[in-house]
This record gives C-alpha cells, sequence and structure tokens, in this order.
C-alpha cells in the first residue's frame, strides 16, 4: 500500500526536530513493505514563511486553527478566502503521488483543524482513506468519527503494531468489525471503539526518519535560533508512564510506566547517530531517574559504548546523588529538566510530588556544580496555593539562583484526565465551567476571577525574583539552549549569547508568548501589555475535547 503520514502545522509550537510519532509509524509500516511517504508540513511551512514565499500565514493559519471557521468551511461548504488561501499553500507542499492511505499525526487541538482541512480537500470518494492518529486523537477518536464523515478511522494510543493491521485489515476486504486495538470505526454509521493494547515498548521500531527534508532543519535551527550551529537535533523515546501519581497529572502520562532496555536505547542511539550523522539528541521521557536501578544500568551501557552523544531529558529531583549525577554527566546528558513544581512542601505534598524541598536543592547544587544546565519547572496557582506558598517558591529560587539556570512557570490547570478532575472536592474544588481552552473552578473561599487575579499575582513575584537574579525562562525552548550549549561548550558564554541574541527571554511575558517570539522573528520587539496576561494564563490549560 501507499500511505502518506502528515504532520500538520499547528501554529502553536514549532520545533525544528523531525516529529517521532510518525516516522515511528513509518518505521513499523516501512518494515512490513508499505510504501511510505512523511511529511513535516509544519516545518515546510514554517520555511515558506521565513524566506517571504507565503506573506499572508499569520492570518491564513489564524483562520486555519479558527473552530468556528474550520467547521462552516468542512461541514457547511462556506467560502472563507483565507482559509482557501492557507490551504492552497500547504496543500502544495504535499508530494502529489497518488496514496491509498494518507494518516495525519494530531498533538493539538490547533493542529486537529489543519489537519483536518486537509483532509477534507485530499479526500476523494473512498480513496485515500484518512486515518487520524496521536495524542488529541486518543482522547477525541468517537466525536471525530461522528462529526466528520470523511475521515474514515481513528486510533487511539501508540499505533506501531495496530496501524500495520489495519492495513491488513483493509488489504483483506473483511467485513467483520476490525479486532484492531485502540481502533475507532463506523459500525453502521455509529463509532465504535475497540479497547487500546498494552504498549510492548521494546517492540517499538527505532524510528525512521527517511523522507523528511533533513537538510532543512539545520537551516531553519540557523534562521530562528540566529546563530551558525549547523546542527540537526533528533528526538527518541526512553519510556512512557510514570511510577509517581501527581494529582494534576493526566492519566495518559502517568499511566503504567513502560522502560526501554537500556542495551537496545544504547544500540539504537548508536545506529541512529550514525545513520544521520548527529550526535545531539532529546530523550523523551517523563523522567530519566524513573528508578536507580534503570537509571544505572542505562548509565553502564552509555559507559560501555562511549557513543560521545549529547542530550537532555526531563527529570524528578529526587533520588539523584552526585555519583549519578557524574555518571548522567558521562552519558552525555547536559540539561535535565527538572519538575519541581513549587518551593511550598505543603503544597508539593497535597500534590503528591514524590519531592523533599531539600534534597531537591542539594540536587540542584550538585547538578550545577557538573556543569548541568539545569531548568526548573514551577506551577502557580495549585488549590488553596496561599500568598505565603508563593512566597517560599520566591525564596526557594532565591536560595539557589546559583544553582537554577532557566525557569519556566505555568498556571495550574485542571487536566481532564487527572485526579484532581476525578475527585475536585477532595481537593477543595468546585468545577463552574469547561471552556474550549480550560476548565475553571472555584474554591472554598475563592471564586474564578479571584483565582485569576492572584495566578497573575503569582507569575508576577516568581518573575520579578527571576530578574533580580538573572535568570531566564530561555530552557522553556529547550532546544535553543541545548544547541547552544553544546555548540559553545560552556554554560557563561551561552548565557551572554542568549542575551545578546533572544533578550526577551529576560522579559517578563509569558513562555508561551516567547517561544512565539523566538519563532516569529519579526514579532521579537514587540511589547507586551497587561491583557496578555491575562489571556495566555487563561489558555495555557491546553487541549480539551471540545470540537
Ligand atoms: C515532543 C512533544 C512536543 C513537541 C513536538 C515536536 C516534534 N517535532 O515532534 C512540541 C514541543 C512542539 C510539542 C508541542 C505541543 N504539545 Co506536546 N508533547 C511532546 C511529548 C513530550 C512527546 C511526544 C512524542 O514524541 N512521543 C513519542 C512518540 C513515539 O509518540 P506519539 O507522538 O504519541 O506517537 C504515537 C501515537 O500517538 C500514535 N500516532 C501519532 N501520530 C499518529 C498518526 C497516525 C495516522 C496514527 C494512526 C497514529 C499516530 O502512534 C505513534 C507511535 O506509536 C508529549 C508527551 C509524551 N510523553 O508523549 C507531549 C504532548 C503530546 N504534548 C502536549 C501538548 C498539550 C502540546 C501543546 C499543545 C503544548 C503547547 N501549549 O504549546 C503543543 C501542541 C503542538 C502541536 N503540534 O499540536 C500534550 C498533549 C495532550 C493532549 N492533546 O491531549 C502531551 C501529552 C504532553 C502533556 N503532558 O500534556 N509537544
Ligand atoms: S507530574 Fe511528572 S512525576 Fe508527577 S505523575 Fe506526572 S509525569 Fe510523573
Amino acid at each position: 500500500m501507499r500511505i502518506e503520514l502528515v504532520w500538520a502545522p499547528s501554529s502553536i509550537r514549532f520545533q525544528p526536530i523531525p516529529p517521532l510519532g510518525i516516522s515511528t509509524l513509518a518505521a513499523a509500516l516501512r518494515s512490513v513493505g508499505h510504501f511510505v511517504e512523511q511529511k513535516d508540513l509544519e516545518l515546510e511551512c514554517v520555511e515558506l514563511t521565513l524566506t517571504g514565499k507565503w506573506t499572508t500565514w499569520k492570518s491564513d493559519l489564524a483562520a486555519m486553527t479558527n473552530r468556528d471557521r474550520v467547521n462552516r468551511f468542512v461541514l457547511e461548504n462556506a467560502s472563507d478566502v483565507e482559509i482557501q488561501r492557507g490551504l492552497s499553500a500547504t496543500q502544495s507542499l504535499l508530494p502529489c503521488d497518488e496514496f491509498d492511505i494518507i494518516g495525519f499525526s494530531v498533538m493539538s487541538m490547533r493542529q486537529f483543524w489543519t489537519s483536518l482541512l486537509l483532509a477534507r480537500s485530499l479526500k476523494k470518494n473512498e480513496r485515500p482513506k484518512i486515518v487520524f492518529g496521536g495524542e488529541f486523537v486518543t482522547r477525541n477518536g468517537e466525536t471525530i468519527l461522528r462529526k466528520y464523515e470523511f475521515v474514515d478511522f481513528c486510533l487511539s494510543g501508540h499505533s506501531f503494531k495496530s496501524f500495520p493491521w489495519l492495513i491488513d485489515f483493509l488489504q483483506s476486504n473483511e467485513k467483520d468489525s476490525p479486532q484492531i486495538p485502540g481502533l475507532v470505526y463506523r459500525s453502521h454509521g455509529n463509532p465504535v471503539s475497540n479497547k487500546q493494547g498494552p504498549i510492548q515498548i521494546d517492540d517499538m521500531p527505532i524510528p525512521d526518519f527517511d523522507g523528511f527534508s533533513l537538510q532543512k532543519y539545520p537551516k531553519i535551527i540557523d534562521i530562528v535560533f540566529d546563530g551558525s550551529f549547523d546542527t540537526l537535533l533528533l528526538r527518541y523515546l526512553l519510556s512512557t508512564g510514570c511510577p509517581f501519581d501527581c494529582v494534576f497529572c493526566g492519566r495518559h502520562v502517568r499511566a503504567h510506566p513502560r522502560l526501554k532496555d537500556p542495551p537496545k536505547i544504547v544500540k539504537e542511539l548508536c545506529s541512529l547517530s550514525r545513520k544521520y550523522q548527529t550526535k545531539l539528541f532529546c530523550l523523551e521521557c517523563n523522567e530519566v531517574n524513573p528508578s536507580r536501578k534503570w537509571l544505572s544500568h542505562l548509565c553502564d551501557e552509555f559507559e560501555e559504548k562511549r557513543l560521545n552523544l549529547q542530550w537532555y531529558a526531563y527529570a524528578v529531583p529526587r533520588d539523584l546523588d552526585k555519583e549519578s549525577l557524574n555518571r548522567l554527566y558521562f552519558a552525555g546528558c547536559r540539561v535535565l529538566r527538572f519538575g519541581m513544581e513549587s518551593g511550598s512542601q505543603r503544597i508539593l505534598n497535597l500534590m503528591n510530588k514524590p519531592v523533599d524541598v531539600s534534597e531537591a536543592e542539594a540536587i540542584l547544587k550538585h547538578s550545577s556544580e557538573i556543569g548541568f544546565w539545569n531548568h526548573v519547572n514551577f506551577i502557580v496557582g495549585f488549590p488553596s496555593e496561599e500568598k505565603t506558598d508563593i512566597q517560599e517558591t520566591v525564596e526557594f529560587i532565591k536560595r539557589n539562583r546559583k544553582f537554577i539556570d532557566s525557569i519556566k512557570m505555568s498556571p495550574f490547570y485542571v487536566d481532564s484526565e487527572s485526579s484532581i478532575f476525578d475527585s475536585p472536592e477532595r481537593y477543595g474544588l468546585r468545577i463552574t465551567q469547561k471552556t474550549i481552552d480550560r476548565i475553571e473552578f472555584s474554591e472554598k473561599n475563592r471564586e474564578w476571577p479571584q483565582i485569576m487575579r492572584e495566578v497573575v499575582w503569582g507569575v508576577r513575584e516568581i518573575y520579578q525574583i527571576m530578574k533580580d537574579s538573572e535568570i531566564s525562562s530561555a530552557g522553556s525552548a529547550t532546544e535553543l539552549v541545548f544547541v547552544a550549549l553544546t555548540h559553545f561548550n560552556n554554560k557563561e558564554t551561552t548565557k551572554r549569547w542568549l542575551k545578546e541574541k533572544h533578550p526577551y527571554f529576560l522579559d517578563n511575558i509569558p513562555s508561551q508568548r516567547m517561544i512565539a517570539k523566538l519563532y516569529n522573528p519579526d514579532e521579537r520587539k514587540l511589547k507586551e501589555t497587561d491583557e496578555l496576561w491575562h489571556d495566555f494564563v487563561g489558555r495555557w490549560g491546553g487541549s480539551f475535547d471540545v470540537i
């Protein structure tokens, strides 16, 4: 079968790194003999905008990611000049071959709308079959099939096994209901979902990035990062799930942990490094230290194979002594992204976050002394958080200013798959409204508007201490920091370079907005307004299932 896999533009968060989901599927499908094309349309669109070949991209993409306009366009055939223009620009980037199946990888709501537009436009009667997959689809498969008849199937969860099975099913012309795990299909016109199968992570194929415009990534990195790095960065998955159970965290994230076998990891990284001629990787996981034993085994493998790679990963600031940190550094890790969340032990306990404030401080100190770039994530506005708790976070930053290189702050939001959402009353919350991009709530003594005001206050307090301590939020764009750090091979030079080229990371603006600046150079000089705070405090929550 001839299959096209597409990563459509989201206009929300671009990264010049080839998408991992579809390259994993491409590997699985190619290994059983299918012809697969894969396209990072987002990269291609960014190139068009940066080279001035798509001058109307801002308004066109705004239209293409607007729910009401897209729905009118695809469901009611309404005319829309901007959508039509954007669609012509994006569709012209796709190969014009005839495909039997086109698969869209959808991570969030914004990417959903652009995928939908392309799917509707590419679908001609029976062929090609349109298949949607990815994180957003995993949560919304039935709704998608109910509403959009030009989407033939959705697949939930990791699909490196189920997608090839779906293709076998389509080739077999069977008429029975397909017994494929995670498949959402129509039966008598109604959507039906099969249960997802277990993830057998060691069966996950090594990603196959062939077919992406790999030569364009270093070029785009140099343009948007404003440097001469000339480097390709690849992503690789170490594990899924998490052994911990923080109450704000979505089930899909903290599901039963599956850790790849360290020898497999190191062998595959070695092969990717050789094949694609790069030493730089983003190692994807919820934490690189889910258990002491696994981390130690991973370090053993790196030490034995001496690959000389450099990489970055998430970590939980617990159970990392000096020796483990030294071994991680030796293994090539250069940036650690710590999920710290708060400097208040009371709030950490309420979050069920397995972190002890004083242990975390010792870890930050050791890792900074070893040479890591410490990036720390905080959440502001967790239910029942008082000004005194924020003050403790501020004090935490003050005490550790020498050991923290960058900070990202996220206003708290209720994830619809979290324990908090399941039983809000247990955490003193009452859900009051679900809007397209957030779940609003009230607490015993606070209503939503006051909660919003206090979050804004907390965010400002933390930005102030960051400013006073010269801690930027550049690590929110970890790929930027990492590429610069590995290039200069020195933290202080990297900081000076960041300050010169990307000074807005030291300004008091929300990280989402900074990322927009990073990837839209003409926006770098725009002045932020107070309104934007509210705008982004309200919008950070991600995408809920209101299609
Ligand atoms: C890397 C990443 C990104 C990168 C992606 C860049 C790139 N070029 O790859 C960046 C930083 C840009 C990003 C941005 C965002 N992300 Co993100 N991201 C991730 C992360 C950490 C890893 C994804 C990954 O590579 N996984 C490994 C691969 C192998 O798995 P996969 O992509 O899921 O693919 C498998 C399946 O989904 C499925 N599949 C995927 N595509 C397709 C297509 C078809 C046709 C089929 C059949 C199946 C299928 O099969 C694949 C292989 O088994 C996940 C968290 C996580 N642990 O998964 C969050 C995550 C997916 N992101 C999330 C969010 C919210 C966002 C943003 C909205 C954040 C923001 N506010 O800006 C944006 C949205 C951007 C967009 N494109 O829409 C959420 C999604 C929640 C949801 N939608 O329900 C997650 C789960 C994080 C979280 N904890 O909440 N993200
Ligand atoms: S927040 Fe991090 S440590 Fe906590 S459950 Fe989620 S992934 Fe695990």
